[in-house]
């Protein structure tokens, strides 16, 4: 005899003009007839629209997940993981390597430019003293602003120099520049043999083209779950999670999803949090992150960085979040657990993750930066290109041999999170998206004027680059898009 709720069904789809395919029935048969109903309605929603009378078993089974849609492409590769690659090198001598590695990679970086011709060390223009003007690069260890001048001081392996800037707008920029930040110069002597700074050169990004995926797969950006923590969003987040096997369009049309870090909320990270948990071990909210992640379909590929809360290192550049708390997903075909920051192509579409600790020493000290905009944050690093130039301020940087937080690759895509704000924008045809939260506003943020807009997950078209978002905050007046 027939279940009652398959002849329901049966008879629905039949009443709305739909045959079902001998196979399919024998599938739905096994089906969960609780999920039936609801199965069926989505399916004839979804297949009326194509003008497609009939259901199939491929159709059901790509639905449940069980079956991958293979016109969409899903191919990944992990350029950059730090993971692997730490070393730590030690105390002083650590650091020297690290800034050194920093010059040298920046100075290839720059090397692109026709004025690097004429780059000469600090220590040799002291004794040209040329007539005309030339260049050098370093990195910035002091900038001294006095009545109407300001004073840059410039490092390079050779020694050091100071130059003073006139010019009000080379003044501004020097204004915006960060500490220990790689800058190319071009510089003078003034009559009483001072070095006079005319102008200075940011590495930054080069005009290019970014490269797109064949297919219209999309994949999802999220960031700062914050679990375990009393404010994470749970409904909301679950309700998306159960939102990526829907027969929603552009659901079934996700391949990747990618967190930045912010999984859980940690124990120990700020004064007092036990009060603001409902976890208490790292344990048990890293069980939680496994379960949830677990009811996304397995034919996605879910790409997990750790931030500040989550274990590991805290220092930058973070380790994958390590095994040892968390076997299930680092046993998961479809997971890949990666470091902070990484670089991942995406059906050829190169995405640089990072969690965005800096953005709190950089909007600090940086006039017109803040954290309602991040993005113009993310162009500052860009345009620096390295993830965290501040040295000795509140985001720890390991001493490591190499500076892997040096964007010595470009990206099509810049996922950032951290500062709890969902947003857009493009800088040079990169993509930069800032992951947002999934957790509600805290005390913490309330008493220094943080607002998030947390519950929006932005979906990525990877060959349009056009996004798509979901939001599941109560308070839908949430603006993500620049102006
Ligand atoms: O960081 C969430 C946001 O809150 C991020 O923009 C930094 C800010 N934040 C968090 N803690 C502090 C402290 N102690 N000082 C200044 N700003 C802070 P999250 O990493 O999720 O805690
Ligand atoms: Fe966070
Ligand atoms: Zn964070």
């Amino acid at each position: 005899m027939m279940k009652e709720e398959l002849t329901l069904a049966l008879n629905y789809a039949l009443n709305k003009g739909f045959q079902i395919h001998p196979n399919a029935f024998k599938f739905l048969e096994n089906v969960d007839v609780k999920k039936l109903e609801k199965i069926i309605k989505e399916i004839i929603r979804e297949k009326t629209k194509q003008k497609l009378f009939q259901i199939n078993q491929d159709d059901i089974e790509i639905y449940l997940g069980i079956k991958d849609d293979h016109s969409l492409q899903n191919e990944h590769k992990i350029i950059f993981d730090p993971t692997l690659k730490i070393t730590t090198g030690e105390g002083v001598n650590g650091y020297n390597a690290l800034f050194s590695s920093r010059f040298n990679k920046l100075k290839r970086i720059i090397s692109d430019r026709p004025e690097s011709r004429m780059i000469k060390s600090i220590a040799s223009i002291k004794s040209i003293k040329s007539d005309s003007d030339l260049y050098v690069c370093g990195l910035v260890t002091a900038r001294i602003i006095e009545r109407n001048v300001t004073k840059l001081i410039l490092e390079d392996p050779s020694g050091s120099l100071d130059g003073v800037i006139f010019d009000p707008e080379l003044q501004k920029i020097a204004g915006t520049l960060l500490n220990d930040q790689f800058i190319m110069a071009r510089v003078g002597f003034g009559k009483n043999a001072g070095i006079i700074i005319k102008d200075l050169i940011l590495p930054d990004i080069p005009d290019q083209a970014t490269n797109r995926s064949e297919t219209e797969t999309y994949a999802v950006f999220l960031s700062d779950l914050h679990i375990g923590s009393k404010y994470f969003m749970e409904e909301e987040f679950s309700e998306f999670i159960a939102w990526l096997s829907s027969l929603d369009p552009i659901a079934k049309k996700i391949r990747f999803v990618l967190i930045g870090g912010d999984l859980i909320d940690g124990v120990g990270i700020y004064p007092n949090q036990d009060k603001e948990l409902v976890c208490q071990t790292i344990e048990e909210q890293l069980q939680k992150v496994e379960e949830l992640v677990n009811k996304i379909p397995n034919y996605m590929k879910i790409f997990i960085m750790p931030g500040n809360h989550d274990p590991g290192r805290r220092a930058l550049p973070q380790p994958a979040i390590p095994k040892k708390y968390n076997f299930g997903l680092w046993e998961k075909e479809n997971v890949f657990m990666v470091g902070n920051p990484s670089v991942i192509s995406l059906n050829g579409v190169k995405v640089m993750m990072f969690h965005g600790q800096s953005i709190d020493d950089i909007v600090k000290t940086t006039p017109g930066l803040s954290y309602d905009k991040p993005t113009n944050v993310m162009k500052h690093l860009l345009r620096a290109r390295h993830l965290s130039p501040i040295y000795g301020s509140q985001t720890p940087i390991a001493p490591e041999i190499e500076d892997f937080m040096v964007i010595d690759q470009i990206p099509d895509i810049f996922h950032v999170g951290h500062v709890h704000r969902a947003e857009l924008d493009i800088y040079k045809g990169i993509l930069l998206v800032n992951s947002g939260s999934w957790q509600k506003q805290t005390p913490f943020q309330a008493s220094v004027g943080m607002t998030p807009n947390p519950g929006i997950a932005l979906m990525v078209n990877l060959k349009t680059f056009k996004v798509y978002h979901e939001n599941y905050n109560s308070n839908k007046l949430n603006n993500i898009l620049q102006s």
